[in-house]
């Protein structure tokens, strides 16, 4: 992919920083960011395309007052779908996702307003979600007479647990603030825009060897997969190839002269990083 190419989606705007870091905006917002079938091929093959095509780490914003309202449920009406062809579709979201949760590079979702449905499912595949005061999770499946088709199952479920899930598919109930975050919705929240801070996380993630993120952004997934026993055996595997790679030796080094910076907890002056998150320094 080119930088000629990033700007040829039609539910997409992309724009990348000459550091590597790409900001990916889902940009259907008079349909609330609802995804209907070409917004899944648009997140497919950029999703594909991103990790070879020099992204260091990828900011997943959105334009408009929500995030994104899930399934495009005027399309999937108008097309009444049959069993097969809503089963096809539901494989494409799992490819997009895949991409994201597997793809070896940071994904940062910076949320506002309504992150529902598919929607909660997008933002629960990607590595780090920043939520702001207007942030909303839900999974309005239940009350609609659908269910989930897009990994709720497995990522919402592991993100808040198989009981919170079930609540929230039969009552419809809403989290916000810091209750999102206490529940697992999001990991940050933040009292102004979303964006800012995910930027800001995003930038602190590429300035780590692609390597490394690339295990980090894969690894821990595929892991999750495996028996205890296999992915330990898995994690010494990856483990071997990432912690001897040449690029590592220049932090090592500095680490062993001591001059390399320290671990720190927040607050500590001179802490490199996001306010709030402590660092090295
Ligand atoms: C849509 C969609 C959509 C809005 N598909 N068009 N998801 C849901 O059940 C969420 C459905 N949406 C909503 O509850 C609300 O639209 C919102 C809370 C997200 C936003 O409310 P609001 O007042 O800002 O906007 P609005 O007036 O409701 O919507 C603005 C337009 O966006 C309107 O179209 P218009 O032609 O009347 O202007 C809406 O129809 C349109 N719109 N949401 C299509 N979802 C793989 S399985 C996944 C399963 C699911 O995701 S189920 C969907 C769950």
């Amino acid at each position: 992919m080119t930088e000629r190419d990033l700007g040829s989606f039609d539910s997409l705007t992309v724009a990348a920083d000459p550091d590597g870091v790409w900001t990916v905006t889902l940009n259907r917002p008079e349909r609330r960011n609802a995804l209907d079938a070409a917004a899944v091929e648009d997140l497919v093959a950029l999703f594909s395309a991103a990790p070879r095509a020099g992204a260091r780490a990828i900011v997943l914003a959105a334009a408009g007052p929500h995030f994104c309202a899930g399934l495009d449920l005027v399309e999937h009406h108008r097309q009444d779908r049959d069993p097969a062809s809503f089963w096809q579709l539901c494989l494409r979201w799992h490819e997009a996702f895949n991409r994201i949760e597997y793809g070896g590079v940071p994904v940062i979702a910076a949320l506002h307003g309504a992150v529902v449905g598919g929607g909660l499912e997008l933002a629960a595949a990607a590595h780090v979600r920043v939520a702001d005061a207007t942030t909303y999770f839900a999974l309005p499946e239940g009350q609609r007479g659908l269910f989930t088709g897009g990994g709720a199952t497995i990522r919402v479920a592991e993100l808040v647990g198989r009981a919170r899930m079930t609540d929230m598919m039969l009552t419809g109930r809403v989290y916000q603030g810091e209750e999102a975050v206490r529940v697992g919705l999001a990991q940050y929240l933040v009292e102004g825009p979303s964006l800012p801070k995910a930027l800001d996380l995003a930038r602190r993630a590429a300035a780590n060897l692609p390597l490394t993120n690339f295990a980090i952004c894969s690894a821990i997934s595929h892991m999750r997969n495996m028996s205890a026993f296999d992915a330990a055996y898995a994690e010494a595997a990856v483990a071997g190839i990432v912690n001897t790679q040449a690029a590592a030796r220049d932090r090592l080094a500095a680490f062993a002269a001591g001059t390399a910076p320290r671990v720190r907890p927040a607050g500590t002056e001179g802490t490199e990083g996001t306010e709030g998150t402590g660092g090295l320094s």
